[in-house]
């Protein structure tokens, strides 16, 4: 037994000895440092795409400096100039609306910094303020939104669909492009009224909000709910279920993201259609961002691929969505 104690003290002594001797594994440098002013955290989309950048910075070696805006595009700016303050490599934002931007993003190309935004975009005189925008196709999201209205009303042959819509936060890209890729399509047919389209944030709680005041003002006169995010139409539900109508039957509900808690209400009957927004855009981001701290060219627009989920599909095997 002794013996036996001896020759593992003796073991202990060498390894420490040996690894004592070994030169001191130097920090490794970060690929690059990467400021990235995320927007807020007001939905499953956004929480997701928080953690998919924070994850992705670790899978590719980039240190990340992380900002919350919590809503406000004032705090969105400050963190912009505490990034150029710290001389970060590059500077990634998702713009929470589209316009004023220009005075911040000047002072980060004199500083020499370039910007990329992420999920949304912004408006501006100067294109070449930003490099690259990776993000959803807002647009084609408005467009597979209503082509999807168009079938179901085929498929239950109605002469007039009364929709309401309940739209994003106001001058924000997915709203404006949602919107009027939803609008557009539906243009030429006669079928498609629209009664009011009220501004919701892309909150649960504007939700419940505006689809209260929609019920009260139009009550069953409702055929169909487009609701920009699932947020808003998870806000909505209980107040249409409350208002003694079933959600998915008596009035038709489309949303956008398609996280995994409106999927589980899809499958349930009570949404009837979702098309994807994804939030996954980390690897772009980090991938983007080495490009342009390399000085590669990088591509000016990247729209990850997305789809749309319904009620005409079979969705049993769908894998965990991951927001
Ligand atoms: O659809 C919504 C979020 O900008 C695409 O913002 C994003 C939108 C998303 O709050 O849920």
């Amino acid at each position: 037994m002794k013996g036996k104690a001896l020759a593992l003290a003796a073991l202990l002594f060498c390894c420490a000895f040996l690894c004592g001797c070994e030169p001191k594994q130097q920090a490794e440098e970060p690929a690059l440092v990467l400021g990235f002013s995320q927007l807020g955290s007001e939905s499953s989309f956004r929480i997701g795409n928080t953690k998919d950048i924070e994850e992705k910075a670790k899978t590719y070696g980039v240190s990340l400096m992380m900002d919350n805006a919590n809503q406000k595009q004032e705090n969105q700016i400050n963190a912009i100039r505490r990034f150029i303050a710290y001389r970060v490599d590059v500077i990634a934002f998702s713009p929470i609306v589209e316009e004023g931007w220009d005075n911040v993003l000047n002072e980060a190309r004199q500083a020499g910094i370039p910007v990329i935004l992420v999920d949304r975009t912004i408006k501006t005189e100067d294109e070449s303020l930003y490099l690259s925008q990776i993000g959803a196709d807002f647009y084609e999201e408005g467009v597979m939104a209503a082509r999807y209205l168009m079938r179901k009303a085929d498929a239950l042959q109605r002469d007039t669909l009364h929709i309401v819509e309940i739209t994003g936060t106001e001058n924000s890209t997915p709203m404006k492009q949602r919107h009027d890729g939803f609008w557009d399509t539906v243009a030429g047919d006669p079928r498609m009224v629209l009664l009011e389209s009220v501004n919701g944030d892309f909150l649960r709680s504007r939700g419940a909000e505006s689809m209260r005041y929609l019920l009260e003002k139009y009550g069953d006169q409702i055929d169909v709910i487009f609701s920009h995010n699932d947020e808003m139409t998870m806000g909505a539900l209980p107040e249409i279920e409350q208002a003694g109508y079933t959600p998915g039957r008596d009035m038709i509900l489309i949303s956008i993201d398609a996280g995994q808690e409106a999927i589980d209400i899809l499958k349930a009957g009570k949404i009837n259609c979702i098309v994807e927004c994804t939030p996954m855009l980390g690897s772009l981001l980090m991938e983007t961002a080495l490009n342009v701290k390399e000085g590669r060219e990088v591509e000016r627009v990247i729209h990850p691929a997305e789809r749309v989920f319904s009620d005409e599909d079979d969705l049993s095997a769908l894998l965990p969505r991951g927001y």
